[in-house]
């Protein structure tokens, strides 16, 4: 029997949907509003309460807790942004003295200090149960078989779906990220149904199958991915869920917030529900801060509704997102909000147009000639930015006849130009040349600075 979901992808390892708490996912409207409405009280004055940054921040504005009559309430409170988490290294940003918290995760980020997140053992509960759903809507249950190979460590990744197997009572293989050969027989011996880790890695670990000499998606059981923490364009979805013969749900976190679990994807795979009763989402325009409308593009900001060590009240995230109108298929009730498109930061400006990676990838994964694998790089001409686009054939591409190779290239060169309206070069380069990632891959190689 088959899966027929949204994308036509037909997966004959079938598995049904179910769901780890119907009873919340499923909630009403009104209900789901006035459980947030409940917990945004709660969470404004736990924060004014207990952490000196927000009584400081909320007087500043002449905002108290008590003003909060209804969730439009929220806008009239500041945002928080990374560098007031930086700020507060260590512990400033803690409603509870550190020796409650029962863990403590951090992210260094690319630039300056790391930010530090506390979790008390009820926060970890919550998040493990946020990563449950996740496990529970690609079919998995207590008789399910994980592996994990997202890294553990600082990182929210591994421990993240490592805690949500825990609350749903599924076998766990705390594989990590990396040696990746041991990864892929472990995958096969144990009988794993689900893999969970970066998209790049879960192509690095199908790949490394196949080179192997398996057909993973007929030698391994392996029937849903639950794939995350970075971007991943439609034509990398569907080759990895042709490769290994899986269907893959894109799941959202990000460590300031909570891992992974902040949002997933169900099977209809269009939009990630948010796990509305432990955050509020909002879309805000990232100049005017103004909230925009349901379906526009904007800043992802949330509000932690649950969380008792590390709170956070509207923090900007730099994701730029939008919500996804009308009811979904599966039932769930919490609002979706679409795929990310890019994050604020990682905006590319080439030569005055606006672009970012993902939707770059986004053009080259409509040719067949080329894998998923790229990189850009970023050096500077005199004055002006140079970005040279490095893409890699598959192994079936010709590299003997130079004809092919240069009109693949002029092809590409046209495309981006149609679709994105920009000028790059693109440099075509033979299968393996770009460096794998075990981990979240690294697509723009910034050598401006270094003055090269
Ligand atoms: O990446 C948490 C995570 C782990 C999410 C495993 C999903 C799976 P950070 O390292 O703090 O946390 O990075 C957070 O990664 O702000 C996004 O820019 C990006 N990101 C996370 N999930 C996705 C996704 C983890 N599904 C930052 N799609 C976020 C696109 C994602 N980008």
């Amino acid at each position: 029997m088959s899966i027929d979901n949204s994308t036509g992808i037909m997966n004959d390892k079938c598995w049904e949907e179910k769901y780890y708490q119907p009873e919340i996912e499923k909630m009403g409207r009104e209900e789901i509003d006035r459980l947030q409405l409940q917990r945004l009280k709660a969470v404004a004055e736990h924060c004014y309460r207990n952490i000196p940054f927000y009584r400081q921040a909320f007087d500043s504005v002449g905002f108290k807790p008590e003003m909060i009559e209804s969730l439009h309430d929220l806008q009239k409170m500041p945002f928080t942004l990374k560098q007031d988490m930086r700020d507060a290294y260590p512990f400033k940003l803690f409603a509870v003295d550190v020796s409650n918290a029962a863990r403590i995760h951090a992210s260094s980020g690319t630039t300056g200090s790391a930010t530090v997140v506390g979790y008390t053992t009820a926060d970890l509960e919550n998040w493990g149960d946020c990563f449950a759903r996740a496990i529970a809507l690609v079919g998995g249950d207590g008789s399910s078989i994980m592996q994990v190979a997202y890294g553990y460590g600082l990182f929210t990744g591994g421990l993240g779906a490592h805690e949500g197997g825990i609350r749903i009572g599924a076998t766990i293989i705390p594989m990590s990220s990396g040696n990746t050969k041991r990864q892929v027989q472990m995958l096969k011996d144990m009988g794993s149904d689900i893999l969970a880790c970066t998209p790049s890695y879960a192509m690095l670990i199908a790949d490394t199958a196949i080179e192997m000499g398996f057909d993973p998606a007929n030698d391994f059981k392996v029937s849903a991915a639950i794939l995350g923490a970075e971007p991943c364009s439609e034509g990398m979805r569907q080759e990895i869920e042709r490769k290994l013969g899986v269907t893959v749900v894109d799941i959202y976190g990000l460590s300031e917030v909570m891992g992974p679990g902040v949002s997933c994807e169900c099977r209809y795979q269009n939009g990630l529900h948010v796990a509305e009763d432990h955050f509020i989402i909002e879309i805000v325009d990232p100049d005017t801060l103004e909230p925009v409308a349901d379906g526009e593009w904007g800043e992802v900001v949330f509000t932690t509704l649950t969380k008792e060590c590390s709170p956070l009240i509207r923090y900007r995230t730099r994701d730029i997102s939008r919500i996804i109108l009308g009811e979904c298929a599966c039932g769930r009730t919490h609002r979706r909000m679409d795929r990310i498109s890019g994050r604020s930061d990682d905006m590319l400006i080439v030569r005055g147009v606006n672009v970012f990676p993902s939707q770059i990838q986004q053009v080259i994964a409509g040719f067949s000639e080329v894998t998923s694998y790229y990189q850009i790089i970023l050096t500077s001409k005199g004055p002006l930015d140079q970005v040279t686009l490095m893409v890699e054939t598959v192994p079936e591409f010709s590299f003997d006849e130079v004809r092919r190779i240069e009109d693949l290239q002029r092809r590409i060169v046209a495309e981006l130009k149609s679709n994105l309206q920009i000028s790059v070069d693109v440099k075509i380069v033979e299968p393996k040349s770009i460096e794998r990632s075990e981990g979240k891959a690294k697509r723009v190689i910034d050598l401006r600075k270094a003055g090269e």
